[in-house]
């Protein structure tokens, strides 16, 4: 559907005369059966599973109006790598530039397109994007722009992991005393395109466009093509010099646009197409879980195929150290854009997991977990008049950063965790200037340090893209010019570690933004007056005087440490060294695959759980006598 009404509020795109595509989208609950070996409910759109791809030109308006036809849950949309450039509104994460659209409410998403790339959309509220909301969104050069390469055809791939179980059921048991670890979520099975076995029919002697994208919640992936090689063109939606591969690594968020080009006359008529989970990223591997998925390229002619990879221990290492995909940080961007001036603002973020007192597990940024405010801070820029700039109105548990017009922001990233964590920021691509290798030593963490000269060696053409690993123990340093006025979330694209709360929010250039931008459609307020969600006032809704905008009374904020004396770690050691934790966390794996009770196992759980602190509290007690008798 076409049309040429242009909203006046995008009067001042340079592209007004582009085409409009307008979207219908209901999403809903259906059933499908991803993985072919159990089905579920998934959330799919217009009755349709996967949702749709949306495929549009640079230049181009998108005009979505997404109606939340479930009846038990709330929903959002977000366009994972689009600056939103003066539509800051239609970015989609609940919460920072939106209220959730609750049952029964539509929200319109409408905003241009001045990009091209791989791109894909996703709910950007709780998990939920596990539940299958989520989908491909590739935007073409139109006519007028050129391609950097030359191809024959264009075709998207998707790689995911998959789980069995509904994301609030895995929340449940994820963010538990029980797992007292926050070891994640086991999927149970590693999806290509949204299915497994997948056959592609390709022509001999043509050069594919492939545009890879991992749209999983957890694990990374490793790509590859028997026989054939990868020429990574496009990281991100940023062009790059061409690099040539064997095997892809992506993380979850990321996309890898690549030339592939067949043969002329292939011997072999089948190839396996493999991608395969990141084994060490999981707590536990359970002994069915296929950790290698096998896929086949097929061209004409192809009758017989070559078996599945095996999934035994012994093939699996082989094949994971036969694969050397290439190291993002040394790609150069196509423009060879130069490493940005030092910066004139730095923001240095040293992150860990640590419990709280209801011996949850949750993500720390230095000392403060993200806790969602009660008004989305765009909502607060927008109300808050010459406030805007101070970053107290948007709570003391929002980790909020107000950025100057045009500045160059320099992120300083240290992980004290010994897990891989993909960084995302919405409404930029970034330089990446440093990476450790990171490291096993948890006692050692790398840090960064300035006056290291192995740490400053920043390349004079950084790589660009919008989401980057930092590793184990190690640190990144990103730079990113803030030209674009808006609230943007910083964020781990884990999604389980989202939703601990390892994420800060970017206020950027608040006064640009109140004076250049509103509030993009009526169907906004409306879904937050549906919702109940107030879109005044400070974090905790809050009004009037500077006194009044500065007192957050009655914001949401974390809860209060472990009691005294449980130290975090000793908490561990309390749960963990039991059979309680290996329960706890083979139950989150094990829950999706078979028809448990989940209340049956639950109680399982707690009376292990009980049986503990029994057994410690008894070990006390004849701790406390012995100590008695001695005395
Ligand atoms: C979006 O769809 C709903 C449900 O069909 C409809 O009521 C609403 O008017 C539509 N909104 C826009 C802006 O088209
Ligand atoms: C939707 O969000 C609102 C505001 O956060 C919340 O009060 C409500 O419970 C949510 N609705 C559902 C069905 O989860
Ligand atoms: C993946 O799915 C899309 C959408 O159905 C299709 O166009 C594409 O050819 C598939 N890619 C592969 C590699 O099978
Ligand atoms: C975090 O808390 C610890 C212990 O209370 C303190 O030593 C440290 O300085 C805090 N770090 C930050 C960045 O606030
Ligand atoms: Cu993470």
């Amino acid at each position: 559907m076409l049309s040429l009404r242009v909203a006046p509020w995008l009067a001042l795109c340079t592209y007004a005369m582009a085409a409009v595509h307008h979207f219908d989208f209901t999403a809903q609950l259906m059933k499908a059966n991803p993985d072919g070996e159990h089905e579920r409910d998934v959330i799919g759109i217009n009755g349709q599973w996967p949702p749709p791809a949306i495929r549009v030109q640079r230049g181009d308006q998108v005009r979505i109006n997404l109606t939340n036809a479930m009846e038990d849950r709330n929903t959002s949309l977000h366009f994972h790598g689009l600056f939103m450039k003066g539509q800051n509104s239609m970015d989609g994460p609940e919460g920072v530039t939106q209220c959730p659209i609750p049952p029964g409410s539509s929200f319109l998403y409408d905003f241009v397109v001045e990009q091209s790339g791989t791109y894909w959309y996703h709910s950007h509220l709780g998990a939920q994007y596990s539940d299958g909301l989520r989908g491909v969104f590739v935007i073409e050069e139109s006519s007028k722009d050129k391609y950097p390469f030359e191809f024959d055809e264009d075709v998207t791939l998707t790689v995911g992991d998959h789980y069995h179980m509904e994301s609030a059921e895995i929340m449940r048991k994820f963010k538990s005393r029980f797992n007292p670890s926050g070891a994640e979520p086991i999927p149970q099975n590693a999806l290509f395109n949204e299915s497994r076995l997948v056959s592609w029919d390709v022509k001999p002697d043509t050069t594919y466009y492939l545009r890879i994208i991992n749209m999983g919640m957890f694990v990374s992936q490793y790509v590859y093509l028997e026989d054939h090689e990868f020429v990574i063109v496009e990281v991100d939606g940023v062009y790059i010099e061409p690099v040539t591969v064997s095997s892809l690594y992506i993380s979850v968020a990321q996309r890898y646009g690549v030339l592939l080009k067949t043969k002329k006359q292939p011997k072999e008529k089948s190839f396996r197409f493999v991608n395969i989970i990141d084994r060490p990223m999981l707590d536990l591997v359970p002994a069915d879980l296929k950790l290698i998925s096998t896929n086949y390229m097929n061209y004409p002619g192809a009758e017989t195929k070559p078996a599945p990879l095996s999934n035994n221990k012994h093939s699996f290492d082989d094949i994971v150290d036969s694969l050397t995909p290439a190291d993002d940080f040394t790609f150069t961007t196509l423009k060879k854009k130069p490493l940005y001036n030092d910066a004139d603002y730095q923001i240095v973020l040293t992150f860990s997991m640590e419990q709280l007192g209801d011996g949850v597990t949750y993500a720390f940024f230095n000392n403060l977990t993200y806790t969602p405010p009660k008004v989305p801070s765009l909502y607060t820029v927008f109300s808050s008049g010459d406030l805007a700039s101070n970053s107290a109105i948007y709570g003391s548990n929002t980790n909020t950063f107000v950025l100057q017009r045009d500045e160059i922001v320099e992120i300083v990233l240290n992980n004290m965790d010994p897990g891989l964590h993909p960084f995302h920021l919405h409404g930029h691509t970034f330089q990446l200037i440093s990476r450790s290798e990171g490291t096993e030593d948890e006692e050692n963490p790398q840090i960064y340090d300035p006056s290291n000269p192995e740490h400053t060696k920043f390349p004079a053409y950084p790589m660009m893209r919008d989401t980057v690993m930092v590793n184990a123990n190690g640190f990144i340093v990103l730079r990113f010019k803030a030209n674009n006025p808006g609230v943007w979330f910083f964020h781990c694209h884990v999604d389980w570690h989202l939703e601990q709360g390892l994420a800060i929010t970017l206020v950027e250039a608040p006064h640009e933004l109140q004076a250049q931008q509103k509030i993009g459609h009526p169907s906004h307020l409306e879904a937050c007056k549906a919702a109940n969600v107030p879109t005044q006032g400070n974090a905790a809704g809050r009004s009037g005087t500077t006194e009044q905008w500065l007192d957050l009374t009655g914001e949401n904020v974390q809860l209060a440490p472990l009691p005294e004396g449980f130290t975090a770690k000793g908490y561990i050691a309390f749960v963990a060294c039991t059979l309680a934790a290996l329960f706890g966390i083979y139950s989150i794996y094990q829950f999706g695959i078979e028809d448990v009770n989940t209340d049956d196992a639950e109680h399982v759980i707690q009376r292990l759980y009980e049986a503990v602190r029994k057994y410690e509290s008894e070990e006390q007690e004849a701790m406390l006598r012995r100590e008695d008798n001695e005395n």
